[in-house]
């Protein structure tokens, strides 16, 4: 009988309070800063993989669709770091589900790269540890670096050409009063990918010179704030951080901006809420959904006022999320 070689993981999606926005390396996909994210418990995606003598070619299936080409061989470039590092030319089936509720418009590849990453590593009985796993995240996307931890999580930006200096680790498990409101104010698929809004705003906008200072500045004030559980200043440095990103971005040329009028709108009544006393800060990604960070214990306060202008749909309450984690098969 052959030997085959089968392990399924689950990862969770993170979102970065301290944001990456630029390569130094596209083909490493080395960052020009280091980042700082929090994991996640609401979504999530589970993949396994299984190498097989008996696969003639590599096998993508995402949420029961078999995929073209063109994804397949990105997963399978993806998986060839591994082939190389237990020394094998296996083909393999990856079959992924991705635990995103379908109304919520938010990007996947960081737990998608940070479970395939985790369930290589146990197919082929490599025992790397997540620390090393980062490192092959990374590789995938850019954010999966950060879904090999639970909590607070730092991705550092390493130095040079050099790949494994680049790597995360966990600074905080986030076990405290701390919670993320996804406000979905669009789920269509952003019309400017992270990956070429990035390459375009450090490539144009004015801007972008100021933004890794402005970055290490904040890191250097977020991290103790963090460690001292210290809600307000942490999420007043991340809304602040949050906001240079998209001032930089809307600096580019030519101009763009992720923005949306709704996510103008709830940026509103986050300062509502504030000057109601009820402190809540705001972060955006690569999309004009707005997410909002609170006290979990005020976030039913939070969700009320909310949904005075939003659908019941359009928010989602996640707490924080571990690191990836090993399913039966
Ligand atoms: C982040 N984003 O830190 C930033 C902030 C979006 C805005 O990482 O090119 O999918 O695959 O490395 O990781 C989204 O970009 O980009 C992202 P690639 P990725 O979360």
């Amino acid at each position: 009988m052959t030997q085959s070689y089968k392990a399924s993981y689950r990862a969770f999606t993170n979102i970065a309070l301290i944001k990456y926005w630029g390569k130094r390396n596209e083909l490493l996909f080395l960052p020009l800063t280091s980042s700082l994210s929090l994991t996640l418990d609401a979504f999530y995606t589970d993949t396994t993989i299984e190498f097989n003598p008996e696969f003639e070619a590599d096998i993508f299936i995402l949420n029961g669709v078999e995929q073209g080409l063109e994804e397949t061989q990105k997963v399978g470039r993806f998986v060839d770091l591994f082939r190389e590092a237990a020394n094998i030319s296996l083909r393999v089936k990856v079959t992924s589900v991705n635990h995103v509720p379908t109304a919520a418009g938010l990007a996947s590849s960081s737990s998608a790269f940070a479970a395939l990453a985790s369930a290589c590593n146990a197919a082929l009985n490599l025992g790397l540890d997540n620390r090393e796993l980062s490192i092959y995240a990374r590789q995938g996307s850019g954010s999966a670096t950060r879904s090999l931890f639970g909590g607070f999580v730092i991705w550092h930006k390493g130095k040079d050409d050099d790949s494994q200096s680049s790597y995360a680790e966990s600074i905080d498990d986030a076990d405290w009063d701390i919670g993320m409101l996804f406000v979905v104010v669009n789920a269509k698929e952003k019309k400017i990918s992270s990956r070429q809004g990035m390459a375009h705003t450090r490539d144009t906008s004015p801007f972008y010179q100021l933004w890794p200072s402005e970055v290490e500045n904040d890191l250097a004030k977020i991290i103790p704030a963090i460690k001292e559980h210290d809600f307000e200043t942490v999420g007043a440095i991340a809304e602040h951080n949050a906001m240079k990103m998209h001032a930089s971005i809307l600096a580019s040329n030519p101009s763009f901006t992720y923005f949306e009028p709704e996510s103008l709108v709830a940026m509103q009544i986050v300062k509502e809420l504030r000057e109601e006393g009820i402190p809540c800060y705001v972060t955006m990604d690569a999309g004009p959904n707005v997410k909002v960070l609170g006290r979990l214990s005020q976030m039913d306060q939070i969700i009320a006022r909310f949904k005075q202008d939003f659908a019941s749909d359009q928010l989602i309450l996640a707490k924080a999320g571990n690191g990836p984690l090993k399913l039966e098969l």
